[in-house]
């Protein structure tokens, strides 16, 4: 007799949730509770929400025996990044109406409303829905936001990747009627079952799952790290196809070997016309091949890695029926964002802010979040892109309207990140502390701070203007892709971090770890001596990562009789 396969447990959720309905909307309407129950928080994710609790408030809370303070983030997809004047409005007015008087621009070029409480839930979700935006497959077990290169500067090449972002996100995104039944009171379908999701099927992917596209030589979608990406190889000013990658990410588990951050390889090259249907049969591949017994080893990066690129990309082929052809040459500079004035090569403008850890917010110092608002009220015909670094480009300006934008600009101060250290500039932090239920340490509340100590380093060195990257996650998760940082932080617990360094910085290269559970007053010290020696012994363009790799720090401290975790040298290993 046959033993029955144990699966994870949300592929259980996932099969008696009718296409992701549960008994959410039934949940939705009991307010004597601001939770849901945990089927349903796993559910909600393929809606675009997440239910959190302030944990700044944990302990008092607990002290006077209350329940903790239950409230839903909600992330908002824009494929390509792409969004309008009366979007970035609406997303203004929900955040002072209903979240925590901010928005989140994240590392996947979506945004992100914190605290909104149960109630309020629904109409949020509606109000998003009533300027064409919406939250499906924001999160989940299915294709997530598709990213794009948000600078336009090659139009042509440009706008082709745009468009088959754009489509590949609408082409995947899934198809039940769930949500429109629980958000926005659609009629409830009679479901002819089997055929409601036409691609993922009724348990949908293993894990989730997520695509860029890059235009090369802006590697600002940190391509590598998706599971499938696209990049975009130009030919006398058009695009003539991409080069196709798969099996990179990020997330793994301190302590746990068979987790590790991968960088995707390439296997092959499509045409433009392809591109879809390439995506598609990548997507199946994952959803017949892809882990369903254990979530931690479900993404397609672990399908890639135990079958070998050559098995995925012949698997792809059958499901799509031809070849793919070989991988054409193309070349990343950097994985950065480029700041202030930009014009493309039609004669359109391009603004590019510096947005720090991507928290649109007003301070008493900064009027960020109402400055960007007042552009967007005064042109409403301009667009706001998103960035996968967290930052926002306002584009499609004109030469008049250029000037009426420098004025709002110098108005309230409008940061192009001139005045900031290249470090600052090339920061990512992920979220983190007080939302994020997984954080083991601080981020984005911590990250400014360690640069305002690095900042008269870097002047003393004349290092000011290097665009040295520097990630901090909270946790190895890796939202803010860590392990493609020149240098890296990521959280191991209260105050203490593990460094990595030596990351490519065209984020092709992973890096490795340098030292383990540093105390945060412990970093400067730690890497204040590396980066004098890069100020006096680099050579002409050398990036820091390539410098410490050059140097041989990092295997010099894996041999050394203070490396006592051989877990990470595992996994980097690969
Ligand atoms: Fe992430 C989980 C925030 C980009 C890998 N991520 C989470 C959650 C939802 C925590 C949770 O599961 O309870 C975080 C919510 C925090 C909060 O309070 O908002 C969270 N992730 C974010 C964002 C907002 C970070 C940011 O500061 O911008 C990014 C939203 C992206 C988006 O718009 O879709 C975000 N997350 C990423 C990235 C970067 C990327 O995709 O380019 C990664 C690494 C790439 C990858 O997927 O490998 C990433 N997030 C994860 C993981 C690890 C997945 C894994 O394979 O193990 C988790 C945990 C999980 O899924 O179990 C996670
Ligand atoms: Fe939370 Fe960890 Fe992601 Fe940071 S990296 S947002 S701490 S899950």
């Amino acid at each position: 007799m046959s033993e029955e396969i144990k699966l994870a447990a949300n592929e259980y959720i996932k099969t008696r949730s009718n296409y992701l309905r549960g008994t959410l909307a039934e949940e939705l309407s009991d307010l004597t509770t601001g939770a849901i129950c945990e089927d349903s928080q796993q559910l909600i994710k393929f809606h675009g929400s997440y239910m959190q609790d302030d944990r700044d408030m944990r302990p008092t809370r607990r002290k006077h025996k209350l329940d903790k303070a239950y409230s839903f983030m909600i992330r908002i997809r824009v494929p390509g990044g792409v969004s309008t004047s009366e979007q970035w409005i609406e997303m203004d007015r929900l955040a002072d109406t209903y979240g925590n008087q901010d928005f989140k621009l994240t590392t996947r070029q979506a945004y992100q409303l914190h605290g909104i409480i149960k109630s309020n839930l629904k109409q949020t979700i509606k109000d998003i829905n009533s300027v064409a935006m919406d939250t499906i497959a924001a999160c989940g077990d299915v294709n997530r936001n598709v990213m794009c290169t948000p600078n336009p500067y090659l139009s042509e090449v440009h706008a082709t990747s745009l468009k088959i972002s754009q489509e590949i996100s609408d082409h995947l995104t899934p198809q039940t009627g769930a949500y429109h039944e629980i958000w926005l009171d659609g009629e409830k379908v009679e479901s002819s079952k089997e055929e409601v999701e036409p691609i993922y099927g009724k348990t949908y992917l293993p894990r989730k799952f997520k695509i860029a596209v890059a235009v090369p030589p802006h590697n600002d979608v940190d391509i590598y790290a998706n599971d499938l990406s696209f990049i975009a190889i130009e030919k006398d000013g058009k695009c003539i196809g991409f080069n196709v990658a798969v099996g990179g990410g990020m997330g793994t588990t301190h302590g746990d070997v068979n987790t590790f951050p991968r960088a995707a390889d390439i296997i092959g090259f499509c045409t433009v016309e392809q591109a879809v249907d390439v995506a598609e049969k990548v997507v199946l591949v994952q959803r017949d091949f892809g882990c369903r017994t254990e979530r931690k080893r479900a993404r397609l990066k672990y399908t890639v890695e135990d079958h070998g690129a050559d098995w995925f990309r012949a698997k792809t082929e059958e499901y799509l029926g031809y070849k793919l052809q070989d991988e054409k040459a193309y070349e990343f500079t950097s994985n950065g964002d480029t700041y202030g004035w930009m014009k493309d090569d039609s004669g359109h403008y391009h603004f590019c802010f510096f947005i720090e850890g991507g928290r649109v917010i007003d301070t008493p110092n900064y009027q960020l979040k109402t400055g960007l608002l007042e552009i967007a009220k005064a042109h409403s015909d301009i667009e706001f892109r998103l960035t996968a670094n967290q930052n926002v480009l306002i584009s499609n300006i004109d030469e008049a309207k250029k000037a009426q934008i420098q004025t709002l600009i110098n108005q309230y101060k409008l940061e192009d990140g001139s005045t900031h250290s290249a470090l600052r500039r090339s920061a990512i932090a992920c979220v983190a502390l007080p939302t994020c239920a997984l954080a083991l340490a601080e981020s984005e509340r911590y990250l400014p701070g360690l640069i305002d100590k690095f900042d008269p380093i870097l002047n003393r060195l004349g290092l000011e203007d290097e665009s040295i990257t520097i990630r901090m996650t909270g946790c190895p998760n890796g939202c803010g892709r860590p392990f493609l940082g020149e240098i890296a932080f990521v959280g191991r617990g209260p105050d203490k971090y593990n460094v990595y360094l030596g990351a490519g910085h065209d984020g092709q290269r992973l890096n490795k770890l340098y030292r383990e559970a540093v105390p945060g007053d412990d970093i400067i010290p730690l890497i204040e001596p590396l980066l004098e020696d890069y100020a006096a012994e680099k050579e002409e363009g050398e990036h820091f990562g390539d410098f410490v790799i050059r140097k041989n720090y990092i295997a010099a401290t894996l041999r050394g009789a203070d490396f006592h975790d051989n877990i990470a040298e595992e996994a980097f290993a690969k």
